[in-house]
């Protein structure tokens, strides 16, 4: 999402149909949040557990414990568990050249992303980041340009990249024709040689995300891009977990452990250069309009691609992107 120009969206291939797959689990979740939250106090625990008892059986029971474990290494943990983001993992993105005609400015402000805890994480553990499209008519930025929304972006570049291996997210987010939130993937560099991997984007109809990749030859109204569609009774204002695993040979994308779509090096190839054997850092950013929204709606007033009703909903403050956590993981060698 990142070039001049979005893929058109009607020309996505749809077939439909997730596979099974156990790219993500709860388990694993659990496994990683006991690993980074409770690490302390298991070590401690475990050293007085050892020292009073000593025994064998208790050995034998800790390192049955450990075989069940996913064979998995921690690359990147964010849970949103803090009182305000972490700048030591997180870049705060400030509107510079606008892409895509979309209508919101980046800011860096508490009224666009903010961290929240219990009931108002809504469902999620330990947290949340919450995105939020505001409207603010007027809203100048460095480059003079006036917008009327103001959103947010954040990315790891330089905090966290990473080459191969599996990148998930817990999110849910508002519909609404226009808001095209996003959780995906970029390399440095030019773009598209640098490459782009999109593991989740809607541009506001509920009942489906769209996965991507860009590359050299394979940009904007990119030919790697597929509609998933969402089982009857679930959409995308629902929690889900979006992955896609990375490796030397395939890009595979899911939500919630279930294939969605499986791009080989051979299908990338057949439209340029593997543009995906370099460091990606992760963006999670909330776009308000712009050419992919405008493809699937067709909505030019009031805004390129933002319908009245989803001003409405910014104007109420009820456009928000939830995010529990971002996990990024590599096989252990
Ligand atoms: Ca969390």
């Amino acid at each position: 999402m990142y070039g001049e120009v979005h893929f058109n969206a009607d020309e996505i291939v749809n077939t439909g149909i997730w596979n099974k797959s156990n790219i993500y689990s709860d388990a694993l979740y659990e496994h990683i949040v006991t690993k980074h939250i409770f690490t302390s106090s298991i070590k401690k625990t475990m050293k007085v557990l050892l020292l009073i008892t000593a025994s064998l059986s208790l050995s034998i029971a800790a390192a049955k414990a450990q075989q069940t474990r996913p064979k998995t290494d921690t690359v990147f943990f964010e849970d949103f568990n803090e009182k305000t983001l972490d700048r030591s993992k997180w870049n705060v993105e400030i509107t510079g050249n606008t892409v895509n005609n979309e209508q919101q400015a980046y800011v860096d402000s508490n009224a666009t992303f903010y961290l929240v805890k219990g009931k108002a994480a809504e469902g999620a553990k330990n947290g949340a980041l919450v995105i939020k499209a505001v409207y603010q008519p007027g809203f100048t930025s460095k480059e003079n340009k006036k917008y009327d929304f103001i959103s947010g972006r954040i990315n790891t570049q330089a905090k966290m990249e990473f080459t191969y291996g599996t990148a998930s997210c817990r999110m849910k987010m508002s519909s609404g024709a226009g808001l095209w939130p996003a959780f995906w993937a970029l390399g440095n560099g030019k773009w598209p040689d640098c490459g782009e991997i999109d593991m989740m984007e809607t541009v506001g109809d509920s009942s489906w995300f769209s996965n991507a990749l860009h590359g050299p030859n394979y940009f904007g109204n990119t030919p790697l891009a597929y509609r998933a569609f969402f089982p009857k009774g679930t959409d995308v204002t629902q929690w889900h977990v979006y992955s896609v695993d990375w490796t030397a040979d395939h890009i595979i994308f899911s939500v919630d452990g279930k294939v969605t779509y499986t791009v080989t090096r051979a299908m990338v190839e057949h439209y340029g250069r593997w543009a995906f054997d370099n460091a990606k850092f992760i963006i999670l950013n909330f776009a308000l309009g712009g050419g992919y929204p405008a493809g699937v709606n067709k909505v030019k007033e009031p805004y390129n691609g933002i319908s009245q009703s989803t001003v409405d909903k910014i104007k109420a403050g009820q456009a928000k992107v939830f995010v529990d956590w971002v996990l990024v993981t590599k096989s252990a060698g």
